[in-house]
């Protein structure tokens, strides 16, 4: 990994200036060209009163313009907050006062929003002059939203050393060289789709910037891509000829070992992640084998498991949760995060169990969800599946499941195929399927809604 002095597009902009960055769609781009682009873009954020420090939102999906204003808005040494384009106007208006953003921006249309943030207009044809920041590594950069179980999102804060730190770490376990091309295949808004953008500028390598559908297609090219379990189940579902795909690095919830001999057997060679919002994205991995653990720490990384949970010292986590202008603690005294998540070590290695806020107990056993979820995820029509807790009179919760599945299924169906795998408390009492008001573009589906939608459904 290169010592980075400067802003990383201006240090191989300087290094390797006909070099291409990014790819987009088909198009090339060198980094001189890169540089200039993410300079003008800057320079006009600047003249429209964006200043070192202001809080700057960034909406909408994954597209080069998008990524332009990412690179723009932090060489305006803004701190920038990435969202998702479908989080409601409710949310929102909650949520952005107590972040202390003043600024808003998103290349496609921008979200109804309090009328005390400043909307950027699209770059002006006319160039302004630049304002050089200096390069500093320590610097505020980033809040990314957590995909918390309750209450509102919480905004970790990194700063461009605990991106690259993240960074070093993955790229001490996977090869990515400079002329490899990584399919930016997860959403910026995301710490995945971030996670993507820093080991790309810590190499120097090249960007694929791409409409996502199909998936296939998207990778035409590609070496190297990120991707949660069901874009691969969906991806080895769809007829895929001559590939670039090398390696491709799993992460964001349970990776079945099916999935991942299927896809080694193509030839796609898989990496299982463990990673985490706070920590800037992947915090163990390994080379997907037989077994269903996410590996060791990352070089950098150290792991406790407390009372069945895991604990994370690293480079990489956050300087705190920003809230009201200030960074609240997010680690314990001795620099400890404590991440809720259950993990045992198994075999020399981490396998993560599930989230200890999702246990819940029915007729006096504990019902782990993602315990349930493992088994029915091997139902060769179910592409992906939840388990979530429904009030019982008798038993005080039962669990009932929701499913995204090929074909139908009955619930007599699916509990007839579990039924040497399940004990009687984990059997689901009822079956949904997955609606598709509750897929909201990120990567993950919010369990709290699920519950809420499941409820409602009874
Ligand atoms: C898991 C889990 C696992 C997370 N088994 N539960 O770059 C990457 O590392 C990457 C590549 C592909 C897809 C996703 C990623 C990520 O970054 C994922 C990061 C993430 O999911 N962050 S999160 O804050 O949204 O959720 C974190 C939680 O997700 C953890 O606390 C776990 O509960 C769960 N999780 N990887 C089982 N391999």
């Amino acid at each position: 990994m290169a010592q980075l002095n400067d802003w990383p597009w201006c240090h191989w902009a300087a290094q390797r200036p006909q070099a291409t960055a990014v790819i987009v769609e088909q198009q090339p781009i060198s980094w001189l060209e890169l540089q200039r682009q993410v300079e003008q873009l800057a320079a006009d954020f600047q003249h429209q009163g964006v200043l070192p420090s202001s809080g700057v939102a960034l909406c909408g999906k994954n597209s080069y313009p998008l990524l332009l204003a990412y690179l723009a808005l932090l060489q305006c040494g803004a701190r920038l907050l990435p969202i998702n384009p479908a989080l409601p106007a409710s949310m929102l208006a909650a949520l952005l006062p107590d972040l202390d953003i003043a600024f808003a921006f998103s290349p496609d249309e921008l979200p109804e929003l309090s009328s005390a943030i400043i909307r950027l207009s699209p770059p002006a044809v006319a160039e302004c002059q630049l304002q050089c920041l200096p390069w500093d590594a320590q610097r505020l950069a980033t809040l990314t939203l957590t995909s918390g179980s309750s209450g509102l999102p919480k905004a970790a804060a990194h700063s461009y050393a605990g991106h690259l730190a993240s960074a070093e770490g993955v790229l001490h376990l996977m090869d990515f060289q400079p002329q490899d091309r990584w399919l930016l295949s997860l959403p910026l808004f995301h710490v995945s789709g971030q996670g993507i953008v820093w080991r790309w500028l810590a190499v120097g390598a090249q960007l694929v910037v791409r409409d996502m559908q199909p998936l296939a297609d998207a990778l035409a090219g590609c070496t190297h891509a990120s991707l949660v379990p069901t874009q691969l189940w969906r991806l080895l579902s769809e007829p895929m000829t001559e590939h670039a795909l090398k390696e491709v690095l799993l992460g964001g919830a349970m990776i079945p070992v099916s999935l991942t001999q299927q896809a080694e057997a193509m030839g796609i060679r898989c990496w299982c992640g463990y990673g985490l919002t706070e920590l800037a994205s992947t915090v163990c991995a390994k080379r997907a084998d037989e077994r269903p653990g996410v590996g060791l720490p990352l070089y950098g990384r150290e792991i406790r498991l407390v009372d069945q949970e895991v604990w994370i010292r690293s480079p990489s986590l956050a300087l705190g949760y920003w809230h009201q202008g200030a960074l609240l603690p997010i680690a314990d005294e001795q620099g400890w995060f404590h991440t809720r998540d259950r993990g045992a070590m198994e075999q020399g290695e981490l396998r993560i169990i599930g989230r200890l806020d999702n246990l819940f107990f029915s007729g006096g056993e504990g019902v782990q969800p993602e315990d349930v979820e493992r088994v029915l995820a091997a139902h060769p029509q179910i592409l992906q599946v939840f388990i979530v807790p429904v009030d019982d009179p008798e038993f005080g919760q039962r669990p009932a499941a929701v499913i995204d599945c090929e074909g139908a299924l009955t619930l007599e169906a699916l509990l007839a195929w579990a039924d040497d795998k399940l004990a009687n408390f984990q059997r689901p009492i009822a079956l949904f399927a997955l609606p598709d008001v509750l897929k909201t573009g990120g990567i993950k589906i919010s369990r709290r809604r699920l519950r809420q939608w499941v409820a409602e459904q009874l």
